[in-house]
């Protein structure tokens, strides 16, 4: 009998960013990293091992991967069957649940999902600290989506070391993410390549290490005092030291758009009028802007005048892995 099974993982935006590898292939990061879980943005992923299979078969939003773009996937199952001692291939359907056209999918959620299931449907019954190092193994920020609300990556120095602690799963603490799509397209510049490439060409790269550790140092009392100031200003530093690393790389490149910059004066503005709010991105052009549910409302109000209201989701911190079924 095989076994299928559904995840629901969510996505994460980073406060304190993860960027740069130490161990390539077991995925260990150069610094840790604390997250946020967004209720919005969200992967459901069923999968099922099956004999008659004769290759993995991997769908997402209903369309059919070939095996070149399921490759990251198919290296991903390899390693829950070799962990599993299992042969047979798998069918893995995926579903991004995303409110708009695109721009912000994510491989956290999608690689969070895939180690819930599959590692599922292989029979093994692992914690969510397992899950966790299990995740990082498909893309780094995955290792944080296993957890909801406020989470650090521990950076560790070997497999079983580097894994997701929660720092607070039930966050009563009424703040949201105003979210604005402003490039859906994809990212020129992948995460993996840009973080490598900070890493080998940067020269404020060793810097970088010692604002993490600082920066987590704050962010977190900063968290559990519910110090919206200290969070905000801490979070939105961070995100421009990790994009000075981009700027500082050789070749220079940048995630920034013209919207990128315009927003960024925007959030700068609402400060000035007493609507505290703080912004960060990744790789992409797209900000992510935190403030108090209190001011939610006039926040994306004017971000909806600015760039249209289907371009402004707001988003809450969200859940773990949660398993759909497990017939
Ligand atoms: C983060 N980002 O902490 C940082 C901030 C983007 C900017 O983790 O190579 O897709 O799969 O480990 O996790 C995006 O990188 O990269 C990311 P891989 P990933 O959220």
């Amino acid at each position: 009998m095989n076994a299928t099974v559904t995840a629901r993982a969510h996505t994460n935006i980073a406060l304190v960013k993860y960027w740069g590898k130490a161990d390539t292939e077991l995925m260990l990061p150069q610094t840790s990293s604390l997250s946020l879980t967004l209720d919005q943005f969200y992967t459901d992923t069923t999968v099922t091992f099956d004999d008659q299979l004769t290759a993995d078969e991997v769908t997402v939003n209903d369309q059919l991967l070939s095996s070149e773009a399921a490759k990251k996937v198919h290296n991903f199952l390899n390693l829950v069957r070799q962990q599993a001692s299992r042969t047979s291939f798998a069918r893995v359907t995926s579903v991004n649940h995303v409110p708009t056209a695109a721009g912000l999918a994510s491989s956290a959620s999608a690689f969070a999902a895939l180690a819930g299931a599959a590692s599922r449907a292989a029979g093994m019954d692992l914690d969510r600290t397992a899950l966790s190092r299990l995740a990082r193994r498909g893309s780094g920020s995955a290792t944080r989506s296993i957890f909801g609300g406020f989470v650090e990556w521990e950076a560790g120095h070997d497999d079983l070391s580097s894994r997701a602690v929660p720092l607070i799963e039930d966050v009563t603490w009424p703040i949201a993410v105003v979210a604005l799509v402003l490039d859906p397209h994809h990212k020129k510049v992948s995460s993996r390549q840009g973080m490598q490439s900070s890493v080998t060409t940067s020269p404020f790269y060793p810097a970088w290490k010692q604002i993490v550790a600082d920066d987590l140092d704050a962010i977190k009392p900063a968290i559990r005092a519910q110090d919206f100031t200290t969070l905000g200003e801490t979070l939105e530093t961070n995100a421009m030291r990790m994009h000075a690393l981009t700027l500082s790389a050789r070749p220079p490149f940048s995630y920034f758009n013209g919207d990128t910059l315009t927003a960024m004066q925007t959030v700068k503005g609402l400060r000035a009028a007493g609507l505290e709010c703080y912004y960060t991105l990744d790789a992409g052009p797209n900000l992510k802007v935190f403030c108090q549910t209190a001011d939610v409302s006039a926040i994306q109000e004017r971000f909806a005048r600015q760039f249209g209201s289907d371009n402004v989701i707001v988003a809450h911190p969200g859940p773990g892995i949660q398993f759909l079924n497990k017939a």
